[in-house]
């Protein structure tokens, strides 16, 4: 399978996952401005969204969007999906939280935006990162075990750090715990970040 990436994207969820779940995969790079992938090729033509991530399976088949990406590997690697009767309930409950309301913050850092209007998205971004502190009772978000869920989180967490926004403390020490494993230190050395 082939995962289509861009360095320190939110595609970074779907190699850290891989790793976790020990499934051998392909990775190619694709330049989110010009939409040509690190082989030359024309990536609007392999995924017309122009969005990383899109992982292809071994059939064929093109998977887009983070949240069925990831709960694509944790369907295949039930160790990083939520555990409990309304499990995959759960896992998709916070994926979707995640991507249409912390990931949708962050869109005014990559844009034209004034500098009141990415002060306004800190805001936003610090807003939800707190109600997520309210998880971290345990050690990760669903408890003592790594989801692709907080695989996720972690990807953006980074760029919360990147662009200085304020984040509750409860996640700065779990940023420190994921940063540490083992899967997280590879992913982050493939993709030429620290
Ligand atoms: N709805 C998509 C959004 C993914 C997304 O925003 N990807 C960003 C990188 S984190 C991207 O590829 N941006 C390229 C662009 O905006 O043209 C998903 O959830 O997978």
């Amino acid at each position: 399978m082939k995962l289509y990436y861009a360095p320190g994207a939110c595609s970074l969820a779907g190699r850290i996952s891989l790793h976790e779940a020990g499934l051998d995969a392909e990775f190619e790079r694709v330049d989110i401005k010009t939409k040509f992938t690190e082989h030359g090729y024309d990536y609007n033509a392999i995924n017309p969204r122009g969005y990383v991530p899109m992982l292809v399976l071994d059939d064929g088949n093109g998977v887009t969007e983070n949240t069925a990406v990831l709960a694509w590997i944790a369907d295949v690697a039930p160790k990083l999906g939520a555990g409990g009767p309304l499990g995959r309930t759960r896992l998709i409950e916070m994926l979707s939280w995640l991507s249409t309301e912390l990931h949708i913050a962050f869109k005014p850092f990559w844009h034209d935006a004034s500098d009141a209007e990415k002060a306004a998205a800190g805001e936003a971004v610090s807003q939800r990162l707190d109600l997520l502190a309210d998880n971290i009772r345990e050690f990760y978000l669903f408890g003592p075990h790594f989801t692709v869920a907080d695989a996720y989180l972690f990807a953006m967490l980074r760029w919360a750090k990147a662009f200085e926004v304020r984040i509750p403390i409860e996640l700065l020490a779990w940023f420190e715990r994921v940063a540490e494993r083992e899967t997280v230190r590879r992913a982050l050395a493939e993709e030429g970040l620290s």
